[in-house]
């Protein structure tokens, strides 16, 4: 899949202002500071089209993208982020948690994990959560330029293993690990 054009839609606080497309949405999910607008940002080739930054919490609503007219990218606050009240950690997780098992154009979540340590619980658990609530999804084995290149294939078998999901390769430096990506998101555009 060739991506030509993306653009920034909006971004919603929760479900009910999410607009409606009749689209096939795909939805990043990860830790904070693992990588996904990153990883939005080098699928469709735009820099900084995300927002991205080195300290976590950076993304904080539902950002919407679309790219081609073909599909969405929905760039999501990630989990673990530590600096907020408890308050509002479980006002996002309500909300994130309502976008995720209500929208109805969710064809599938993209979890991003951090490929320089081992998984994290909370990785563990939100993988359980997708699976126990039948969601579609992948794993990216991401900030893949920071291992050895000998250990890449180990670590991706591990986190599989562990995940029982499949897991891509991917850093934002190098190209080569685009098109299995690109590949995976057609598989679900065209089913
Ligand atoms: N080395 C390396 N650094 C990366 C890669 N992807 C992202 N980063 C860096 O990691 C930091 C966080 O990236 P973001 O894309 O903002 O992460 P995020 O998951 O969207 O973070 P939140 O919005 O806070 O949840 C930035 O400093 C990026 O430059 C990668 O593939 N390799
Ligand atoms: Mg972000």
């Amino acid at each position: 899949m060739r991506i030509t054009k993306a653009k920034f839609i909006t971004s919603a606080p929760s479900l009910k202002e999410c607009p409606e497309f009749n689209l096939p949405e795909f939805a990043l999910i990860g830790r904070s500071n693992v990588g996904k607008s990153s990883f939005i940002n080098s699928v469709v080739n735009i820099k900084g089209l995300a927002k991205t930054s080195n300290t976590p919490g950076k993304t904080k609503l539902i950002n919407l993208f679309n790219v081609d007219d073909k599909f969405i990218f929905a760039d999501l606050p990630g989990y673990g982020y530590a600096k907020v009240t408890d308050k509002t950690r479980n006002q996002w997780q309500k909300n994130l948690e309502n976008y995720l098992l209500n929208r109805k154009s969710l064809v599938c979540l993209i979890q991003l994990v951090d490929s320089r340590h081992p998984l994290q619980e909370n990785d563990i658990l939100m993988n359980q959560w997708i699976k126990y609530n039948n969601l579609p999804t992948f794993v990216i084995a991401a900030k893949i330029d920071q291992i050895k290149r000998s250990q890449i294939n180990g670590v991706c078998i591990n986190f599989k293993n562990i995940l029982n999901s499949d897991v891509l390769p991917f850093c934002k430096t190098d190209n080569y690990y685009l098109k299995n990506i690109t590949d995976k998101l057609e598989e679900y555009i065209n089913s």
